[in-house]
């Protein structure tokens, strides 16, 4: 049967939510922000609404910069957890209308509607609607829905139209669909890639449709050069999977005193690797990222992360991988207040082996998922920064 894959995203997903409580902020600039602590405007933006996307304010931008270009905007703090309910609610309803459904992001998910749909385009588009309805109704919110083959196209074209959009790309449209978009659009091609490529004379992605393998494999490597050559063909066969276990396991704790001594701090994070390393196992975790938080004297706070490749579950790798980072950073002269030690990516142990068997296999789908995890990275980069507060205070 014709697979059909649906990619449903909230519009403006966190400012959303906020309007949605406060009427009187509809029509005006809204801003998210996730305050640092430092000044009354230190911090960066989270999301905004569209009137204030008008005026040049994005996600992760200063807040102080954003203040500039919507001076009689509303500035709100962050709720995470009104949003993580929210999300809740919102992947529930879209579990009543597919089997198989995967949790992408905060505000994100792609759903397989092959069976639903009998593999007809049209029957899914009349899903889609019916769970872009329900949500409006149960939830007064609006989102954009891409409708393809594969994840990949489903991704690209729920960008299309949004807000409130309802894109469906059909097989054979994939070649006009991809066509003349510009490189940088491509899932997967970050700024450096899309640099490299427009140094290659690669600017649309019509034009790395038309780049051999060996090319690309060249100038990108083995895993990624493969993924580019697919990808610009509209090609992925990435399955939609249940994610079962997002998450994240974090210590975070205060020195007894501001210190610089780097001995002290290597000890103190090693015991908050072991602490967070028996909580994994105590619920039977492994993870695929590190992450280090040091917040310094004045409340300056700082993360770093590294992703694995496969999921691990040994005190060793936690252990090593905390050090370096610990290493790695520069207090600059500062002292320390607080560290803290968490893991993310977290899946059940022995659970599927997915993660290994993607990103190790030699299939198409393992490219692509190794990728995609790059991609998600970037993602996971933004959301390091929008948690901040949350994991640090
Ligand atoms: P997105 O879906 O990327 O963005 P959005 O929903 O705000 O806007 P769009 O209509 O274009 O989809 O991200 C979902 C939420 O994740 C977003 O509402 C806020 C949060 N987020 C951050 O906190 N920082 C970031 O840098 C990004 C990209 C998102
Ligand atoms: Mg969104
Ligand atoms: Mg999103």
């Amino acid at each position: 049967m014709q697979r059909i894959v649906m990619l449903l995203d909230m519009d403006y997903f966190f400012a959303q939510v906020e309007e949605r409580g406060e009427p009187g902020l509809k029509g005006k600039p809204l801003i998210v922000c996730i305050f640092s602590g430092r000044g009354e405007f230190g911090g960066v933006v989270s999301t905004c609404n569209y009137e204030a996307r008008k005026l040049g304010v994005r996600s992760g931008m200063p807040i102080a910069f954003a203040k500039k270009k919507a001076k009689d905007g509303a500035f709100l703090p962050a709720d995470f957890g009104k949003y993580e309910r929210a999300s809740e609610r919102i992947m529930q309803i879209v579990k009543k209308y597919a089997k198989t459904t995967e949790q992408a992001s905060i505000d994100e998910a792609y759903a397989e509607l092959g069976e639903e749909s009998e593999g007809d385009f049209s029957k899914a588009a009349e899903i889609a609607q019916k769970i872009k309805d329900e949500i409006l109704q149960r939830e007064k919110l609006t989102c954009s829905v891409g409708i393809g083959e594969n994840k990949l196209i489903a991704k690209m074209a729920a960008e299309m139209e949004k807000p409130n959009g309802l894109t469906v790309v059909k097989p054979q449209e994939i070649g006009k669909f991809l066509h003349g978009m510009e490189v940088g659009k491509l899932f997967g091609v970050g700024k450096k890639t899309e640099g490299k490529l427009h140094a290659l004379g690669v600017k649309t992605i019509g034009e790395l449709a038309q780049k051999d393998l060996l090319f690309l494999t060249e100038n990108f490597g083995n895993s990624f050069g493969k993924y580019l050559f697919d990808a610009s063909k509209g090609k992925d066969d990435e399955p939609v999977e249940e994610r079962e276990e997002a998450g994240q396991i974090s210590r975070i704790a205060s020195f007894p005193k501001d210190t610089q001594d780097k001995k002290e701090i290597e000890g103190f994070v090693s015991r908050l690797a072991e602490d967070v390393f028996k909580r994994a196992g105590e619920e039977g975790m492994e993870f695929r990222q590190v992450t280090f938080t040091a917040i310094l004297e004045g409340l300056e706070a700082h993360t770093k992360s590294r992703t694995f490749e496969k999921y691990e579950s040994s005190i060793e790798v936690l252990q090593k991988t905390a050090m370096e980072l610990v290493r790695e950073f520069d207090l600059r002269g500062k002292k320390m207040r607080r560290a803290g030690v968490r893991i993310g990516m977290l899946q059940k142990k022995g659970k599927a082996g997915a993660g290994e068997k993607t990103n190790e296999g030699n299939g198409s789908a393992g490219r692509a998922a190794k990728n995609r995890n790059g991609a998600g990275n970037k993602l996971a980069g933004a959301w390091d920064a929008a948690q901040k507060n949350l994991f640090d205070f």
